[in-house]
């Protein structure tokens, strides 16, 4: 059976955003200048930045300093397509189909359960839809993620390096990868929302406002001014590093050396802000890493 998951609780937290679009634009700059990437990847320009926020909850503090040379992120989380392509070639057997089953939660009651014959290609059974090749891969533990990106001559990105390519180069006090509100400014009452979401209260109501219930195809609702997709909401995404407090880091080499579970960025479908605001850039959550879990998929890195 599969180990224990955890899934953390995010409150509302009340932040603040000054300068994003100049932030965005000198990235948006370097950006351009960097001629032979790889098509699925975005240069993300070194430099210094704060991680965490004060207003956070309490593993978002204290915030930190670090300074990151440049690096690659995948523009998207890593595609159902990308999966079975990598799955295909290489025979991996992913760690659900191992243990037969996969972390489900249940829609009304917020139950979290353990549902037979749960894997990537059935995110909640085989009683459930086949996940949509465009939609970002879910039910793959942490080694299956790492395994993925081993395979494409990358890697997780470290945690650091998400909220880093998160921010877009803003280092104060910003609320999402895309700015501060969730819902793009000035479309008011067209209600066009900038993230994959739960809209409603949660696990009751879901009006499905932003047109999907569960995971939607990468890329649905844009790029972030650093030119990556899905860096809210959607599903959260593993990266390399335990989960542990900031307490005492100095840097973004300081990571803890070990744990008993690794961290997630990004917030995913289930999130509802009164509940769970983990779309926000400097949001975490964690689980073993042998979880495989319905709103938790990944996106790969690489030094620059
Ligand atoms: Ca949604």
């Amino acid at each position: 059976m599969t180990a224990l998951f955890a899934v953390t609780p995010r409150p509302v937290g009340r932040l603040i955003t000054r300068g994003f679009a100049m932030a965005a634009a000198m990235i948006l700059g370097a950006a351009a200048a960097a001629d032979d990437l790889p098509a699925d990847m975005v240069l993300i320009p070194g430099g210094q930045s704060v991680i965490g926020s004060e207003q956070g909850l309490d593993d978002e503090r204290p915030v930190f300093h670090v300074q990151l040379p440049d690096f690659l992120m995948d523009r998207t989380p890593v595609t159902v397509a990308a999966f079975a392509a990598f799955v295909q070639q290489s025979g991996h057997v992913t760690t659900a189909e191992r243990f037969g089953d996969a972390a489900v939660m249940q829609f009304g009651t917020g139950r979290w359960f353990l549902q037979p014959g749960a894997n990537w290609r059935y995110p909640l059974g085989r009683d459930g839809q086949p996940a949509p090749a465009d939609h970002p891969v879910t039910q793959v533990s942490w080694d299956d993620a790492q395994a993925f990106c081993s395979a494409q001559d990358k890697r997780l990105p470290s945690e650091v390096e998400w909220e880093f390519a998160a921010r877009s180069g803003h280092e104060g006090d910003i609320s999402y990868a895309f700015g501060d509100t969730l819902l793009k400014e000035g479309d008011f009452p067209a209600r066009i929302w900038q993230a994959n979401t739960w809209n409603g209260t949660f696990p009751i109501i879901n009006t499905l406002d932003d047109g999907f219930a569960t995971t939607s195809p990468v890329g649905h609702f844009g790029l972030s001014p650093a030119g990556l997709s899905d860096m809210a909401g959607n599903v959260w995404e593993w990266t390399a590093d335990w989960h542990g407090s900031y307490a005492g880091r100095k840097g973004a080499d300081d990571a803890p050396l070990q744990g008993s579970s690794k961290v997630q960025r990004g917030g995913s479908f289930l999130c509802e802000a009164a509940v769970c605001h983990g779309y926000r850039v400097s949001s975490r959550s964690h689980s073993t890493p042998d979880s495989s879990l319905m709103h938790v998929g990944f996106r790969c890195a690489r030094d620059a």
